[in-house]
């Protein structure tokens, strides 16, 4: 078949960050608007040519379509072979795997994560490189600037890949495997963790509750739980992935997540109850009677790590986002091993990992991950959690009681306001650098200021300098007030305002975390003006 080169247009609105591109679905429909992306990656990333492309979806909308574009284009643009999964689902820690296992030069994953979808919902690309995890600024820059001056792009006109027959097809001089995107991820955990111990604990009447919330995470929980360890098959909710996640919103916390906290408070909770975001790479976690945040499991994993077979070596190092509670920290500094402060993002983790300094790292939006991937990887840390709980043989409030009592508790809030209009972010953001000068020394509250200053980070490994990584204002190891843009929005900006409050007191462990951070919440109302600058009430998504 022959391969046609198509004159096109650019989109000046593509831009393409380290966390791919998100748009609404009616934007990425529009005439040639994918073609051009597509084409700027495989013009700024030459290394694909001659390689294997790994592709894979969240299942929502748009994306058997943006999958078959995908394969015909990387046929045209010389790519030897495409490993894609079965119906389009492979979820991003699952296509990061992928690349690493098969040595592929790069993936795509059709997603725009926790974003509703559907029709009117949002639809997203991200790009993956060689070590499994996303591409770099220097690249992810390329491609955009590439997007602004796209005229052509190249698309074989071979017959459309049957996504849902597993096996072989080519097109053109490119040979293309539909695969299973479940089975080596499955056997992956297999070789983590111990699955005939965790099997037993079930066995034993242990329950779990895992809600993939119609998005990919259903037929991964679906094989790992019920049939490699024999859970009941009512232990999956809402397993089976659909175009518009069943008009729900797969952003696993409190909010979106709250049946599962209802659940969890009541008298029939299973012991362990998770969900997961529209892509895989979020995890949410729960216990009978306890949210556990995602700081702290962080910490609580990174504590027990040790204790799962591939682990059994101890930890490395721990890294955390900046505005992750310093739980992690508390836990490094028991285990005498590095504790990392990175800008948000998975890709700061990524080179620690590459250079074997930390074995687990963690964000506060509900993301953790280890060395298996280069991505968050939300099944790895149920299971990681299900693993420690059939090891120690203590209930989730147990442990996380004894961790709090041996090394305090970090008391942890974000809160968002969205889709504000740019200058009223910009406005926030500016007002409390104004006072950076003059806020070391001053008595806030119960909380003595120690340094207030915006967050930039030098890359131990590959030399870098992030800056304008996000506000922060600390109070010693006290507390913190941490403020920063969200980098990946599909509308207007968004504030992140993010509370941390330390205690060590066995009387002061067991506040609610909303009575523990209301005077930082008030401090934060008085130095940011949030209500004044924003016009809004309050915010938006309390998590
Ligand atoms: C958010 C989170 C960040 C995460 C990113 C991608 O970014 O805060 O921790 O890495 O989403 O997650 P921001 O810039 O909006 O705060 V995912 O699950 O959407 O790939
Ligand atoms: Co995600």
């Amino acid at each position: 078949m022959p391969t046609r080169e198509i004159t096109t247009k650019p989109y000046p609105d593509q831009k393409f960050g380290t966390a791919g591109l998100r748009k609404k679905v009616a934007v990425f429909q529009q005439p040639h608007y994918l073609e051009n992306l597509l084409q700027a990656v495989f013009d700024c990333v030459p290394e694909l040519r001659g390689k294997t492309l790994v592709i894979g979806g969240d299942g929502r909308f748009h994306n058997r379509a943006a999958i078959q574009t995908a394969i015909a284009m990387a046929a045209a643009n010389g790519v030897t072979k495409v490993i894609v999964g079965q119906g389009g689902i492979v979820s991003t820690p699952a296509v990061s795997h992928l690349i690493r296992l098969n040595g592929a030069a790069g993936g795509f994953v059709f997603s725009a994560s926790h974003n509703p979808a559907g029709p009117d919902g949002d639809f997203g690309v991200k790009f993956n490189i060689a070590n499994g995890g996303q591409a770099g600024e220097t690249t992810t820059d390329r491609i955009f600037a590439r997007t602004k001056e796209i005229a052509a792009y190249r698309l074989s006109d071979g017959a459309k890949i049957d996504l849902d027959r597993r096996g072989l097809s080519r097109l053109d001089d490119c040979e293309v495997e539909v695969i299973d995107g479940v089975a080596d991820y499955a056997a992956l955990m297999q070789k983590l963790f111990d699955f005939d111990r965790m099997k037993d604990w079930l066995k034993r009447g242990g329950r779990v509750c895992f809600d993939a919330m119609h998005a990919v995470t259903g037929p991964y929980a679906q094989r790992i739980f019920v049939d490699l360890l024999n859970a009941p098959a009512d232990s999956v909710l809402n397993a089976t992935p659909l175009e518009d996640f069943g008009g729900g919103h797969p952003d696993p916390n409190l909010i979106y997540a709250k049946h599962l906290v209802d659940l969890s408070n009541s008298a029939q909770s299973p012991e362990l109850l998770a969900a997961s975001d529209g892509d895989g790479d979020r995890n949410m976690i729960l216990g009978a009677g306890v949210f556990i945040s995602p700081g702290d499991s962080l910490a609580m994993l990174a504590a027990h790590l040790h204790k799962l077979p591939g682990y059994k070596g101890g930890i490395a190092g721990i890294a955390r986002s900046m505005p992750t509670c310093r739980a992690a920290d508390v836990v490094a500094t028991h285990l005498k091993v590095p504790c990392f402060e990175t800008p948000t993002g998975w890709k700061f983790f990524c080179n620690l990992l590459d250079a074997d300094r930390i074995t687990i790292c963690g964000e506060e939006s509900f993301g953790t991950g280890s060395t298996h991937v280069r991505e968050k990887d939300g099944l790895w840390a149920v299971l990681a959690w299900l693993n420690v709980l059939a090891v120690t043989g203590k209930t989730m409030l147990e442990l996380a009681t004894a961790h709090w009592a041996q090394h305090g508790r970090h008391y942890y809030q974000r809160h968002d306001y969205d889709e504000l209009p740019t200058e009223k972010a910009q406005a926030v953001m500016e007002g409390l650098k104004a006072q950076f000068a003059t806020l070391p020394g001053q008595t806030l509250g119960q909380w003595t200021v120690s340094s207030a200053d915006e967050f930039a980070y030098d890359d131990p490994i590959d030399g870098s300098r992030a800056t304008a990584q996000g506000l922060r204002v600390v109070f010693g190891d006290a507390a913190r007030l941490i403020v920063r843009l969200s980098g990946t929005g599909t509308k207007g900006a968004t504030v992140r305002v993010y509370f941390e409050r330390y205690e060590q007191a066995p009387a002061l462990l067991a506040m609610t975390t909303r009575d523990a951070l209301n005077p930082l919440v008030a401090i934060a109302e008085k130095l940011l003006r949030l209500t004044e600058l924003t016009g809004r009430k309050g915010p938006d998504v309390v998590t």
